[in-house]
């Protein structure tokens, strides 16, 4: 009963709570926080979901009328009929409708995503067996960010999902994110921004997002990695401007990247 309650009231109350992480008993999606969520969350909620629940009642309808019609005891010479060209183009037909109907959205939402609109900043995920590392390629800025194990959770850092160093960006500025990976497959994935990519070593993927409100947003690897898939959560914090150039400016020294040149003369020398 506990758990029926807490079920719909999640989804009674889904909306009005600010969801960044996953509830208890959630059904359906993470609140959005970017344009491209909200538009994925209209699309199901308001074309999908209506499509779905017709559909099913229309079957289950179907099968209560044929099972109590044509019930044995009522029709003990069964009809020998076997086409029906009307009923048949219309069960052709009617889907190839409901299927064009959905597709059209469908894809002007993919084509919406896939255009990256002017970045105002770029950061760079790399998936490893198993954490995420991540480069802010114009400010010399690289990390590494690992899952908080369970023993060490401050309070209020959501277990499986905190991690040590946190990608922070700014509110209202378009990210690009470039996605790739170290060893095998890993997808770089954020429910909120409605984000999620593939990361394949050698190649690099791209997506963005907009984050319009401040908070931290969790996501998790999202493509099957071996035996520590479950233990690299991904955590943006999203910031406001003036925050962001606090962080960046001492990311910029924790963080600095090792100097190019530094690098090439070490090779040199070795040769
Ligand atoms: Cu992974």
């Amino acid at each position: 009963m506990k758990k029926i309650f807490f079920t719909i009231s999640s989804i009674v109350f889904a909306s009005s709570a600010i969801a960044n992480q996953p509830k208890e008993w959630q059904l359906g999606f993470q609140n959005a926080a970017s344009e491209g969520m909200r538009d994925i969350v209209n699309f199901h909620n308001n074309l999908l979901l209506p499509i779905i629940i017709a559909i099913s009642v229309f079957v289950l309808f179907l099968m209560i009328y044929a099972s109590v019609r044509f019930r044995a005891s009522r029709n003990p010479n069964p009809s020998k009929t076997t086409h029906n060209v009307a009923v048949e183009v219309l069960w052709t037909l009617i889907p190839c409708l409901i299927l064009i109907v959905m597709a059209v959205p469908s894809f002007k939402i993919l084509y919406k995503q896939d255009t990256i609109p002017k970045a105002d900043l770029t950061i760079k995920a790399v998936g490893y067996q198993w954490y995420w590392g991540y480069e802010y390629p114009d400010e010399n800025v690289i990390f590494d960010s690992y899952m908080i194990k369970e023993e060490d959770l401050k309070e209020n850092q959501p277990r499986l999902l905190a991690v040590d160093n946190e990608v922070v960006v700014p509110v209202n500025k378009v990210v690009k994110v470039l996605i790739t990976a170290n060893d095998v497959l890993h997808a770089w994935a954020l429910p909120s921004f409605g984000v999620k990519r593939d990361a394949v070593p050698g190649r690099i993927n791209e997506t963005w997002f907009k984050a319009e409100k401040v908070g931290t947003y969790y996501g998790q690897c999202s493509e099957l990695c071996g035996i520590q898939h479950a233990f690299m959560p991904i955590a943006v914090r999203v910031v406001s401007d003036e925050e962001y150039a606090v962080w960046l400016s001492d990311a910029k020294i924790r963080f600095a990247k090792e100097p190019i040149l530094k690098n090439e003369n070490k090779k040199i020398a070795s040769k």
